[in-house]
């Protein structure tokens, strides 16, 4: 007994267990190995700044590991298969080759095949080093995802100026909608120790050419601004810089009040002025490229310019005025909805923030929400969107999944991120979509941006779940160019990730591609919305009524009765169409033209409402219900047939995960149709099966230590 065991206890505890990301580069396959190396057989890359050592680092490592070998380093093209990188300022050969680096901006680069003394060569290109690592993470890639390396000819530069994570991370660790364990940030052992993780952490943001980090919670905590905790952020900020990544604070409206001696946050008063000049000045001397402050103000709670009868626009002008000789960036929310207004909670944004429009600085950007709600599994993109022509609107979404399972349902976001950015806003004619609002194309806007909020934690595999690390990396991706197919990159990411094996690629793309229909389907098809737990938001709670206030209940958002189901928001109910441009909101309005998807959304609709199926609503309700199960256990049982392209160790990972998101979307299923079925009245139709338990089970089903919840 004692011998057969033997071998299993020396085997290393981790196989793969996802701690290397998309960055792993693993050798590649035999075949295709002499070709490489004929391609790559030596590196030219000066190392004079910290940008320039991380960029030779990552393609030693990277070409290192990918080809089996060392890479020899020199001065000079010596052979065929010589890759060069750098600036002309880095690298006489880039400058000899005379190549056109002109409007690749800052962060752009070219990759190129050219001859240089007659051997065959690989420039990679750029104005300023960091567009070089940017271009070497490009490169990479290519050999990562089984590209061909002959005759290259690529530019690249980033759509977007800003391209933020923010973390919702505590100072005391705890992540708000987090599923991946405690914050990264050691906030307690920084400055002194910094994690050999916050170097990882960088280099996977720069792969992706995120260029901006927030890290600490949007419902942000004073303390983060005193000279102890800026201390720790310029440790951390020292880390980034080299990988061309800015640290920005959630900056706590009220901190003038709490770390401060003053008896007023009114943004027009001197003192409170004079307060954050002060600050902004100290922060700069402690981080000279600073990237300035993320605001929540007067929603959910958090303290804001409307506490002192100030508007929004007041209240980011003051701390861009603080910000602005320091060349910092305001991002201000625009995720505010009060107490007070019931009529639509969807309709509160654009109501508050449209009038403002032109009076905000020139250096502020308003960070709106993908949807008018919160995230949800499926919304219609936000009608601030090309509504305020005069203000530049930066994207939030969320990528850690609040609302989409946690870290344990395998659900790619690339399809609503796509689906929102590619949305027609029409607000200055036909293709004025959101990913060209936000780009700052459609109104002539300097700034733009994106900003995800993040799913990145203390856990080995960072995301919680392997299939959650997609999520980071399309977010990345698109917000680098939004105009990007998140089919392809959920391709280039499963290459990276698990294996280039085709047998294994398409049918994982695959899965992936149509996990965020079945997560709409399991949860709230049809335009449902909101339907989630109280608090933690886990599971099922179409039920849930009462408490604090209407628009945290689920009746609110489905409004359905004996009569029928859906939230009227066309001309005849709150008239949140409205706010969209007439194109649009005709199109809405119209209960015979709204896509389906978005049928409850805007409209009431009877019980026996006739569907594009033909089937009756309730009928169809049932069936999306149903097929959002069907849809988890073919993706459970496709899973369980690539066992053998999969380290074992990420393949039962996944595979227990798939099982515990086929019975939650089971229960997912079946307490909302119990619950409906209370209203509709209506039997199953034939064929469907009923649900395994009561209404009462299901609402009294309680997880008092569900992560995330907010505090
Ligand atoms: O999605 C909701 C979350 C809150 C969050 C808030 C926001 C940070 O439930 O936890 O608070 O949105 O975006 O401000």
């Amino acid at each position: 007994m004692a011998i057969a065991c033997a071998p299993a206890a020396v085997l290393p505890a981790h196989a793969e267990d996802g701690h290397d990301l998309w960055l792993r580069y693993r050798q590649v396959a035999a075949s295709q190995a002499q070709g490489y190396r004929a391609q790559a057989s030596q590196l030219i890359a000066a190392q004079g700044t910290p940008t320039q050592v991380a960029t030779r680092a990552e393609l030693l490592r990277g070409l290192g590991g990918l080809l089996g070998a060392t890479l020899p380093t020199s001065e000079t093209v010596t052979q065929d298969g010589a890759i060069v990188v750098g600036t002309a300022h880095s690298s006489p050969l880039v400058t000899r080759l005379g190549l056109d680096l002109g409007n690749l901006g800052a962060e752009g680069y070219l990759i190129r095949s050219v001859l240089v003394d007659g051997r065959r060569t690989t420039v990679i290109a750029a104005r300023e080093d960091i567009g070089a690592l940017h271009g070497a993470f490009h490169f990479l890639r290519l050999m990562q995802t089984s590209q061909s390396l002959e005759r290259l000819d690529l530019r690249e530069s980033p759509r977007l100026k800003l391209r933020a994570l923010n973390h919702w991370d505590n100072l005391d660790r705890y992540v708000e909608r987090g599923y991946a364990g405690a914050s990264i940030w050691d906030w307690h052992k920084l400055p002194d120790y910094v994690d050999p993780r916050y170097t990882d952490y960088a280099r996977a943001n720069a792969s992706l050419g995120i260029n901006a980090t927030v890290l600490n919670n949007v419902n942000a905590n004073a303390l983060s601004l005193t000279p102890a905790y800026l201390q720790k952020t310029a440790a951390l900020a020292g880390v980034f810089r080299p990988y061309g990544i800015r640290v920005f604070l959630s900056a706590r409206f009220s901190a003038p009040m709490e770390i401060g001696d003053l008896k007023t946050a009114d943004p027009l008063d001197p003192a409170v002025q004079r307060w954050w000049r002060s600050k902004a000045d100290e922060i700069y001397r402690t981080i000279p490229d600073f990237g300035g402050f993320l605001v929540k103000a007067n929603s959910e709670g958090q303290p804001g310019p409307q506490d002192y009868g100030r508007s929004h626009a007041e209240g980011a002008n003051m701390l861009s005025d603080a910000l602005t000789p320091h060349g910092g960036t305001v991002m201000w929310r625009a995720f505010v909805y009060s107490n007070e207004e019931t009529n639509d909670r969807a309709k509160q944004a654009y109501a508050e923030f449209v009038p403002l429009d032109g009076k905000f600085r020139d250096n502020v950007l308003l960070q709106v929400k993908n949807g008018a709600i919160d995230f949800q599994p499926r919304e219609p993109f936000h009608p601030l969107f090309g509504a305020m022509p005069a203000t530049p609107l930066m994207m939030e979404f969320q990528i850690t999944k609040e609302y989409l399972g946690f870290a344990t349902h395998l659900v790619y976001l690339g399809p609503l991120y796509e689906e929102t950015l590619r949305a027609d806003t029409h607000a200055r004619g036909e293709g004025s979509t959101v990913a060209r609002v936000i780009d700052g194309s459609v109104d002539g806007h300097v700034l733009s941006g994106m900003a995800g909020v993040a799913n990145i934690g203390a856990d080995r595999n960072w995301s919680g779940s392997h299939f959650d690390q997609a999520n980071w990396y399309v977010y990345g991706r698109l917000a680098w160019n939004p105009t990007l197919s998140s089919r392809a990159i959920a391709e280039e990411w499963v290459r990276m990730t698990f294996s280039n094996d085709d047998r294994f690629v398409s049918p994982v793309v695959e899965m992936m591609m149509g996990s965020r229909q079945a997560a709409v389907d399991y949860m709230t098809p049809l335009g449902l919305h909101h339907l989630m737990a109280r608090g933690h938001h886990h599971g099922p709670g179409p039920w849930v009524h009462g408490g604090p206030r209407a628009d945290w209940t689920s009746v609110y958002y489905h409004r359905a009765s004996k009569q029928g189901i859906g939230f009227d928001r066309s001309t005849r109910g709150s008239n949140a169409v409205a706010q969209y441009f007439p194109r649009v909101a005709r199109q809405f309005d119209d209960v015979q033209r709204v896509p389906e998807e978005f049928l409850l959304w805007f409209h009431d609709v009877p019980w026996d409402y006739k569907t594009r199926s033909g089937r009756p609503l309730w009928d169809e309700l049932v069936h999306r219900y149903t097929r959002g199960v069907g849809y988890v256990r073919e993706m459970r049982d496709s899973w369980k047939g690539l066992g053998r392209y999969v380290d074992a160790e990420r393949h039962a990972q996944v595979d227990a995960f798939l099982g515990i998101q086929e019975k939650e979307a089971q229960w997912w299923r079946d307490a909302s149709i119990a619950y409906f079925q209370t209203l509709s009245g209506r039997p199953l139709p034939p064929g469907f099966a009923p649900p395994a338990h009561s209404l009462d089970y299901y609402e009294a089903l309680e997880f008092p230590n569900a992560p995330g919840d907010g505090r």
